[in-house]
């Protein structure tokens, strides 16, 4: 596969590739010592589409490599996050449920972190998710679930099955998906005359602020903007009609669609759009401007860490995020520059980081004993996470952050 060139996924207008990351494995995909030899990589390179202005990594591995019945991430290992779904899911079923019989589709439901709020609601309900494993989880908090893909042919057969979605919910999902037209016509099919669809993901205007470029991965497909989300479901008789800025993973957006005029349209989106052109979102100069802060931030974090190992002091990583694999990657780090990475996922533990290899240790291993200092990848759960760690810091440990500087606190 090539990026030198290619067609954007929204519009299909030629794109230009703005940055490389070089060879980059699958994020989540956590490999043993005997798979070292057999991973799977691609060339991640990430690309702004002028015409419409849907920022997107040109090539990706097959989804089915990325989401199976081992996948790695459970959204129920923050605390935070869960919280956070339930006040989302309130948000929505006063919003848009009031309905007796309403009936509220999920898509990519996870271990049901979202629609398990609506599930114990007593709602008619139902969790889409390709990864069987995690479903299996949804299915233990008494979510109903279906293991597939959404797409038109699911959407059709939901339908069939079901009737139309009075409201239809994702979280940190909808940039997953490389058919994003396939996405907008499944939720054309799906959704009831007056229905809503209500996403969240990480927002273009935060990442390009923060320099956060290690929300560019796999499985973040496109980063989206509320330019890009409108002109996308626009041909398929959908109208974004609110957009709500959340500080989950370091800033991201609500995004609310209804079918064409059949719902007012919250003053909130032309403020959004406006505040995108203030930005520049639309400008390859920002890009530009992007892509010379992440190196500076890749040289400053490779220095910090490689200056603290030559003294002798232990580094280690906190959170084997997603976004971590391409910090490691794009950096070059090892398991010479981080000792080992301490996550709360027993999936991952007794594992190695995708291509870069480091050890992948339980929490308790982080305190046995304290090492000097711990690259926080867990940057977008800084709250929850120094709160629970004080003892490291009153131990003497420092935490290294990069996000949007690279720092010692
Ligand atoms: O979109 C996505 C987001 C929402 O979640 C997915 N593509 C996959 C995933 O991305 P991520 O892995 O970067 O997510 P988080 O939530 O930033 O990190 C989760 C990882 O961090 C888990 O492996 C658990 C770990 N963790 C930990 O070890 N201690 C997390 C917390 C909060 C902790 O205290």
């Amino acid at each position: 596969m090539t990026n030198e060139a290619a067609a954007c996924r929204a519009c299909g207008s030629p794109m230009t590739p703005f940055m490389r990351f070089g060879r980059m494995p699958v994020a989540n995909a956590f490999v043993t010592e005997d798979q070292f030899a057999r991973e799977y990589f691609y060339e991640l390179a990430a690309a702004l589409c002028a015409p419409c202005g849907m920022f997107q990594i040109v090539d990706h591995p097959d989804p089915a490599q990325m989401f199976h019945d081992s996948y790695a991430f459970f959204t129920r290992t923050s605390k935070g996050m869960v919280a956070h779904f339930r006040t989302y899911a309130e948000w929505v079923a006063e919003r848009f449920l009031k309905k007796p019989d309403a009936f509220v589709v999920e898509v990519g439901c996870n271990d049901g972190a979202l629609i398990e709020n609506f599930a114990t609601g007593g709602l008619r309900h139902l969790g889409i998710e390709p990864s069987a494993n995690v479903a299996a989880v949804a299915n233990r908090h008494g979510v109903r679930t279906r293991v597939a893909f959404f797409d038109p042919e699911t959407a059709r057969a939901v339908r069939a099955s079901d009737g139309p979605a009075d409201a239809i919910v994702a979280a940190n999902v909808i940039c997953h998906i490389p058919n994003i037209r396939g996405v907008a016509e499944g939720v054309a099919t799906l959704l009831a005359p007056h229905g809503v669809f209500a996403f969240e993901e990480p927002y273009l205007g935060a990442m390009i602020a923060k320099a956060s470029y290690d929300q560019i991965y796999d499985e973040h497909v496109f980063i989206f903007s509320a330019r890009a989300v409108a002109a996308v479901f626009a041909p398929f008789g959908l109208e974004l009609i609110d957009t709500v800025p959340q500080a989950t993973h370091g800033g991201s957006m609500r995004y609310v669609l209804g079918r064409k005029g059949a719902h007012s349209v919250s003053p909130s989106v032309a403020r959004t759009l406006a505040e995108e052109g203030r930005q520049g979102l639309h400008l390859a100069a920002t890009y530009d401007e992007f892509r010379r802060r992440c190196e500076r931030n890749r040289d400053e974090l490779v220095g910090l860490i490689r200056d603290l190992r030559r003294q002798g002091q232990r580094v280690v990583g906190y959170a084997a995020t997603s976004k971590s694999t391409t910090v490691l990657n794009y950096c070059g780090l090892g398991p010479h520059d981080i000792e080992f990475i301490s996550d709360t996922t027993p999936l991952k533990q007794g594992k190695f980081t995708p291509g870069s290899h480091i050890p992948v240790r339980s929490p308790e291993a982080f305190a046995d004993p304290y090492p000097g200092f711990a690259v926080l990848f867990g940057w977008n759960h800084e709250t929850e996470i120094l709160g629970k760690e004080k003892a490291f810091a009153a131990a003497g440990g420092r935490w290294i952050k990069f996000v949007p500087e690279v720092r010692l606190s």
